[in-house]
């Protein structure tokens, strides 16, 4: 089992990962786990706190000499801003001689869309910072560091993961599979916004523009595509084993992120089966080990019945506008209990394109796990061995002659009673009736 908790305030000394299950003998690579933290902090619409933060994650524990031990592995990313809040967010009775930065005044002004209200109640706290320290999206890069691991050992079996944002506020491209893997993998580390089609990002950059000139904020939508996974993880035996709903529960605990989508998403539920389902053909496919058949269309995601199918996974997030707003919302001051505008922190515009490479991290957290589970070990020799002895199997399965379903009886629908054919890989099935003759089977 892989599992992670974070720990760490927006402006305290820094944030904590500890994730436990990664294998033994796994090679790291260090800037790539940097790459992965300087990926989060772009985007168009990020604001002032980035030009300070140039996050790095330091290795605690659970490395050695560049491989893993199997043990924890925890990382500390420190902030830098921490200087600048020394005499706020020290945790000592009094702030300690030499600490830095400004006193602050208590927060008593909840934000609407924010943690602010809720969690001052929850936790009884006056200063609503004890409240939107932890509630602060800051915490995200914690799960990037510890996302960036799990992505390497995705990667040892071949297994690629990307994002694209597709709309900021409703405006973009109307649905994310338009957009392939490759030109989601081709997007550079310069884009502005992280979206395929640079057209599109003219209008984004544009209703961002508009937000932040109106005092307002924006949210946006943005998708995972996960290529190379082996069909079978996950499983549809049990709730909570389905991927589908693992990865739900991963995108949702993302800040700011109201709904998830699998494939065509919530426009499943708007069009018929002929149009939703994925045909299976008989073709050779990208699938590792090939598995014989494809999917000419890919609305469902990669995921049947929770259970990948070697298709690319496609997974987007719909994230809420930020909720600091230049121009503040109505609230109460709490501590006064009268009408006041909602506080105003520093804050961003719109932060998708942030979202998108925290949604690619707890994707791979979530693939990583299901990975282990199907293909458990140990030591990452161990896990290898697994993932080639099931390769095999499935090379075997599908790639010699074996004994075929026996075809459909025309009139029953059933199968012929006592005839077994021989059928190599590649034939096509008998064809199933087709919808009107089943429709006059069945007397409809
Ligand atoms: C955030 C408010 C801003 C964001 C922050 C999330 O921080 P600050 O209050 O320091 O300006 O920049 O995001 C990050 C710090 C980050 O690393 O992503 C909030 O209220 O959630």
């Amino acid at each position: 089992m892989l599992r992670f908790l974070t720990a760490g305030e927006s402006h305290g000394k820094g944030l904590v990962a500890i994730l436990e299950g990664m294998p033994a003998g796994l090679p790291l690579d260090f800037d790539a786990i940097t790459e992965q933290l300087k990926r989060r902090q772009g985007g168009y619409g990020r604001g002032r706190r980035m030009a300070i933060e140039s996050d790095k994650a330091e290795i605690l524990s659970g490395v050695r000499a560049g491989e893993t031990l199997g043990s924890p592995i925890a990382l500390l990313i420190r902030n830098k801003d921490w200087e600048n809040w020394q005499q706020t967010m020290h945790a000592e009775v009094e702030a300690p001689a030499g600490a830095t930065g400004a006193i602050r005044p208590a927060v008593t002004r909840p934000r609407p869309g924010h943690a602010d209200l809720a969690g001052a109640i929850k936790y009884d706290r006056t200063d609503i910072r004890d409240v939107l320290e932890r509630a602060s999206a800051r915490e995200t890069a914690a799960r990037v560091a510890a996302g960036a691991i799990a992505r390497q050992l995705l990667k040892r079996f071949d297994i690629d993961i990307v994002s694209h944002v597709y709309q900021v506020n409703g405006i973009g491209l109307d649905s994310p599979l338009r957009v392939t893997f490759e030109a989601a993998r081709d997007i550079g580390a310069d884009s502005a916004l992280h979206c395929a089609d640079l057209e599109a990002e003219m209008t984004m950059i544009a209703e961002i523009d508009r937000c932040r000139d109106a005092g307002d904020t924006a949210g946006g939508a943005f998708e995972v595509i996960v290529r190379g996974l082996p069909v079978g993880l996950g499983s549809y035996v049990q709730w909570d084993r389905k991927l589908d709903g693992r990865l739900a529960q991963a995108m949702m605990s993302i800040p700011a992120i109201k709904g998830v989508g699998v494939g065509i998403g919530p426009r499943a539920a708007s069009v018929p089966g002929s149009q939703m389902h994925d045909e299976i053909v008989p073709a050779p496919t990208r699938t590792k080990p090939p598995i014989g058949v494809a999917r000419p269309t890919n609305n469902a995601g990669g995921l049947e019945g929770g259970v990948t199918n070697g298709e690319d996974l496609r997974v987007s997030g719909f994230m809420k506008p930020i909720a600091t707003l230049m121009k503040p919302l109505r609230s109460v001051d709490l501590s006064a209990m009268s009408e006041a505008p909602a506080v105003i922190e520093r804050s961003d515009v719109c932060a998708i394109s942030a979202a998108a490479v925290v949604g690619e991290a707890v994707v791979s957290l979530v693939l990583a796990d299901a990975f282990l589970e199907k293909f458990s070990g140990d030591s990452l020799g161990e896990i290898e061995r697994n993932y080639a002895n099931a390769a095999d199997r499935l090379q075997a399965r599908f790639s010699t002659p074996r004994l075929a379903a026996p075809p459909l009886d025309s009139r029953s629908g059933r199968p012929e009673q006592g005839r077994r054919t021989e059928r190599r890989r590649g034939e096509a099935e008998p064809a199933a009736p087709k919808r009107e003759d089943r429709r006059e089977r069945d007397g409809g």
